[in-house]
């Protein structure tokens, strides 16, 4: 890199923050372009932060995916959310407040407070436009909102459809500081394949297992070899009650089975190769509020 490409050069970290579900991970690997955050229907499916690295000629923005949060935390592991999410906003250059088009609820505007709060620049990204096909229905929402505080700048996008996100890059990347690159160009994520596989896998039981069954569990990758070109990856699935193991297994094995081949698929996608999984499952009683399963786990950072 030449003096002059150094000295116009614009790098720096971005936190996506925002309620649980508004798509914060979806729009983290449309800006990566791939699938390194999960992502499910429900509602607080990122539970520790992810770094995505977006390396382009005159800039790089790092941002920092972090989970959803509730204006009231409910259990052990909420509460470390909270404190991981605040401990990134105050690490980070630049804030994205994320909300979905059209909803305004309690949590919103609770997390509209905690980005006040911050002390860092904020600026606010509407995303699922998708859903919404008349834009003009959108303004009396984009009114009040924007009157909550005092935005850089609004964007509207859809993560899902990739559209409006290149825009947002550009827009963010000048507001960053001048800054030689902060991570190789080539790097996508500070975690590790190890640390993505589990989630890959934690990913399939958020969507495939009903009612609160998810939320208890945990996934640890126990084994990841590389035999030649082929990532061999034996994974524990951690249950808080016994009956919840049954419900993992599912009747014949079948669940476990689905959960695995896709959360395989996933893995062969993002790392480029073949895998062969394993998957166990084990009871660990109440780990949720148990905060030495939590430190077994890594979930209290
Ligand atoms: N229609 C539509 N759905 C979207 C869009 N972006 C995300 N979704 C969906 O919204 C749901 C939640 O997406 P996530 O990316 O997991 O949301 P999140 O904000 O990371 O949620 P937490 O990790 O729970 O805080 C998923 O079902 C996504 O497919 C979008 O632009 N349009
Ligand atoms: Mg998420």
């Amino acid at each position: 890199m030449t003096e002059t490409d150094q000295m116009s050069f614009h790098a720096g970290h971005v936190a996506l923050v925002g309620r649980p579900n508004v798509g914060k991970s979806t729009l983290l690997n449309a800006a990566v372009g791939a699938h390194i955050a999960v992502v499910s229907p429900r509602p607080q499916t990122t539970r520790q932060r992810v770094l995505g690295v977006v390396t382009e000629d005159h800039w790089q923005i790092a941002f920092v995916d972090t989970p959803g949060l509730l204006s009231r935390p409910s259990h052990a592991m909420d509460r470390h959310m909270h404190r991981g999410v605040q401990a990134t906003l105050d690490e980070v250059d630049m804030v994205c407040l994320v909300v979905e088009a059209m909803r305004l609820s309690d949590d919103d505007r609770f997390m509209v407070r905690q980005v006040q709060a911050s002390g860092r620049p904020y600026s606010l990204v509407v995303n699922k436009i998708d859903l919404h096909k008349h834009r003009e229905k959108l303004l009396p929402y984009l009114k009040t909102i924007s009157e909550l505080a005092d935005f850089e700048q609004v964007h509207l996008v859809s993560a899902e459809r990739q559209d409006g996100v290149r825009g947002w890059l550009q827009d963010l990347a000048k507001r960053l500081p001048v800054s030689p690159p902060l991570y190789d160009a080539d790097t996508l994520t500070d975690r590790s394949e190890r640390f993505l596989a589990g989630e890959l896998v934690r990913e399939q039981l958020m969507r495939q297992l009903r009612d609160e069954i998810p939320y208890a569990t945990a996934v640890v990758t126990e084994k990841f070899e590389l035999d030649g070109s082929l990532r061999r990856i034996a994974a524990t699935i951690w249950v808080g009650q016994e009956r919840h193991k049954g419900i993992v297994i599912g009747r014949g094995g079948e669940r476990l089975k689905q959960v695995g081949t896709s959360a395989r698929r996933a893995m062969e996608t993002l790392f480029d190769g073949p895998v062969h999984l394993e998957l166990w499952v084990k009871v660990r009683r109440d780990w949720v509020e148990d905060e030495a399963a939590l430190r077994e786990l890594g979930l209290n950072s």
